[in-house]
Parts: structure tokens; C-alpha cells; sequence
């Protein structure tokens, strides 16, 4: 597989307007994006640091994927997102190399990327997300 770069950092926060709050006023960076993402049962902010985004992430139903996380740990680093070349053979190989996959097929995540989890239990601890931007790809 091809890991491009880290597409982006998931931050699991109670409250997205407080976060976003210290993000634009002490980190200096700009809110530019407000999302639902319904499937997920999360809200989400981003900010661009360089290549790479902060999503924030505030949970709209404490039994989604963000509100069981902040139950059990609370708020901090939730997952990691690397941007790969091929989404399908970067799933199709970590499965082969024994990875524990979340999502066998892709699905549509925020901003219109295809993404798919790796289960925190096969990867170390930490949430991996791969995505792909497969704009002017289809068709
Ligand atoms: N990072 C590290 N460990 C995590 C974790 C995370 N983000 N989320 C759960 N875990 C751990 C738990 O602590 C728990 O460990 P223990 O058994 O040692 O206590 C174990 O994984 C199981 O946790 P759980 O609370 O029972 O949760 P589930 O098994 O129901 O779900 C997971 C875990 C990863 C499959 C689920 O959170 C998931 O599908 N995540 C992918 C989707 C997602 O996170 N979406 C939100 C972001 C969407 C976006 O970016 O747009």
C-alpha cells in the first residue's frame, strides 16, 4: 500500500464550540468547515495545519462510535487518518497481513472521502482510518 500523508487527526471533544473556541483564538487556526456527519453520529469541525486537517468531533448520541469513546477514556486523540492511493488495496492488504478491519468496503465520510477503519485492537491502540479522495476518479 501507499500511505501518501496524514490526512488527518480525529479529536473526540464534549463540547465543539468550547474546542473550536481554542483552536481559532490560542492556535490561531480557522474553522473552516461545520459538518454532520449522521451516519456516524458526530459533528465535526476541521482546521487545516499545513497539508494536514484537525477534525474535531462531538458526539450526537452517546451510544455512537464518539460517545462510547469519550464515556470510557474522555476527550482526547480518537483516531489517526492516513490518505492512501488505493483504499480497496490498502483494506485488501492489511487484512491479508492479519489486520482486524472495521470496514471491509469503503463508505463515504466527511468531505466526500472514501474511508474505512482499522479495529484499534490490531493496530496498537490507536484508531486507523485510511481515506481517498477519489475525486476525478470515477467514472
Ligand atoms: N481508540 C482506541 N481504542 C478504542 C477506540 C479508539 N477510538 N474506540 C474503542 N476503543 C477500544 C475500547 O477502549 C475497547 O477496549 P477494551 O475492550 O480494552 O476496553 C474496545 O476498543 C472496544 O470498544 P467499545 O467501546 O466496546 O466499542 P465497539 O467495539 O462497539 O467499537 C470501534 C469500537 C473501533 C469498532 C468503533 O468505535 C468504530 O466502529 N469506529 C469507527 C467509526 C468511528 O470511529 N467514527 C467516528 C469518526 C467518524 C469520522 O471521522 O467522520
Amino acid at each position: 500500500m501507499e500511505l501518501t500523508h496524514i490526512e488527518h487527526i480525529g479529536i473526540a471533544v464534549k463540547d465543539l464550540n468550547k474546542a473550536i473556541n481554542y483552536y481559532e483564538k490560542v492556535l490561531g487556526v480557522r474553522c473552516y468547515a461545520i459538518e454532520d456527519v449522521k451516519d456516524q453520529k458526530v459533528k465535526t469541525a476541521f482546521f487545516k495545519v499545513g497539508q494536514t486537517k484537525i477534525e474535531l468531533l462531538e458526539s450526537t448520541d452517546p451510544e455512537g462510535p464518539v460517545g462510547k469513546f469519550i464515556e470510557k477514556k474522555g476527550e482526547g486523540i480518537h483516531h489517526m487518518a492516513f490518505a492512501v492511493s488505493n483504499i480497496e488495496q490498502a483494506l485488501k492488504e492489511a487484512e491479508d497481513k492479519g489486520v482486524r478491519l472495521v470496514d471491509r468496503k469503503p463508505r463515504k465520510g466527511a468531505e466526500g472521502l472514501d474511508i474505512a477503519f482499522l479495529h484499534p485492537k490490531s493496530t496498537f491502540g490507536v484508531l486507523t482510518e485510511f481515506c481517498e479522495d477519489i475525486t476525478g476518479k470515477e467514472g
